[in-house]
């Protein structure tokens, strides 16, 4: 994996970058659609590639439950076996460990959790991670990391826990590094490191400058939109992205909302990931660069406009109103989830290409008149 920077605007500023994989090239800042089970849920690979979208995120957790490692390898890896021939990346399946919420126990050297599709106890360490995200055969791999959730009732007791996951999160780095040297698809697969430290500013720091001392081919932002404030979130990153090296790419995982993915731009971030696009299409919502539309609601009974007029997705220039929209999603019908998934998804590339189209120049203003659902609680 190579990161081209083409234009940044100093050293806290957006950036605009091309990052080259085995599988492809794609623009930066990017936002990476997510087929977490091996496929972006109701839509083809082709029609994926039509909205625009780069790279993919698969996600270790599942794969390695269901259809599992061995599978996968006869399979030819998760690009033969999905038919995506595009940069794939893989998540390391700590975060969705905690976040699916079957832990069994922590401990040092990882994490025990209950398999839900049967009830066996299955280990996940820094090993098996990395070793499944070989299999899997993504272009970007990401290292296994613990990432608590934010805040909670008691405040020393959230602190003890962010403290000692950021410790752990830096030796089982260690561990993930060791373990990946040397292995992989002949050193085609790049490994990132993954800066945790939840709200405070002087432990980002410190997650940095130890994630950082390793010389990896990227670093993520994690630990960020697990139930923290908007404003919280965005101080952390526009804290943290600048510390990170200029040179390599910077990714905020599972990060979100289009005024979010906005602001972390403006802060440096090149690299975003975020079930919303495809998860609320499916829940019969609509992202506009106006604001979100929730279809279910009466208003859009007899609406009888497209999404978006200027939208250039398939279900915006098929001519599929709001109204229809609104019949399928009362209805149940899974096309009313395809549709919306595909305008969704294309909503967000578009908002991306206009992000690199803009950085360059720092026409913001012209920006935020064309995307008023990026305009921030700051920003009036
Ligand atoms: N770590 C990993 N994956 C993630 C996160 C994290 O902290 C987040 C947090 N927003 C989303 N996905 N490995
Ligand atoms: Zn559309």
């Amino acid at each position: 994996m190579k990161f081209e920077l083409h234009h940044a605007s100093g050293p806290a500023g957006p950036r605009t970058g091309t990052v080259h994989t085995p599988h492809g090239s794609f623009p930066t800042p990017a936002f990476m659609t997510v087929g977490t089970q091996g496929t972006v849920k109701g839509v083809t690979p082709e029609q994926v590639r039509a909205t625009g979208a780069g790279i993919l995120l698969g996600n270790t957790y599942h794969l390695l439950l269901r259809p599992g490692p061995e599978l996968l390898e006869r399979a030819g890896g998760l690009h033969r076996f999905m038919r995506w021939d595009g940069p794939i990346l893989t998540d390391s399946g700590g975060f969705q460990v905690f976040s699916l919420g079957h832990i069994n126990r922590i401990g040092e050297d990882g994490v025990v959790f209950k398999n839900p599709l049967n009830g066996d106890l299955v280990d996940l360490t820094p090993e098996r991670s990395i070793a499944t995200q070989h299999a899997i055969g993504g272009d970007i791999l990401m290292a296994f990391d613990d990432c608590p959730p934010a805040g909670g009732d008691d405040p020393a007791a959230a602190r003890e826990r962010s403290k000692l996951a950021m410790e752990r999160t830096h030796r089982w780095l260690d561990r993930c590094v060791a373990f990946h040297r040397g292995r992989g698809r002949d050193g085609r697969q790049a490994l990132f490191g993954i800066v945790q430290g939840g709200t405070d500013e002087g432990d980002r720091a410190a997650c940095v400058e130890a994630v950082c001392s390793h010389d990896l081919p990227g670093y993520a932002i994690g630990g960020v939109a697990v139930g923290e404030d908007t404003a919280a979130i965005d101080r952390i990153v526009a804290h943290t992205a600048p510390l990170m090296p200029a040179d390599k790419p910077r990714y905020l995982m599972g990060v979100g909302y289009p005024r979010d993915i906005v602001a972390a731009v403006r802060s440096g971030v090149d690299l975003f990931d975020c079930v919303l696009p495809t998860r609320h299409g499916r829940s019969g919502h609509a992202f506009t660069a106006a604001g979100a539309l929730k279809l279910k609601n009466a208003p859009f009974r007899e609406d009888f406009a497209v999404l978006e007029d200027a939208c250039d997705c398939p279900a915006c220039v098929g001519g599929y109103t709001r109204a229809y929209l609104h019949h399928l999603v009362k209805c149940g019908e899974i096309l009313g989830g395809v549709l919306l998934t595909l305008h969704n998804l294309r909503l967000y590339q578009r908002l991306m290409a206009d992000l690199r189209a803009t950085i360059p120049g720092g026409r913001w203003d012209a920006f935020f008149s064309r995307w008023p659902c990026a305009i921030g609680p700051e920003e009036g």
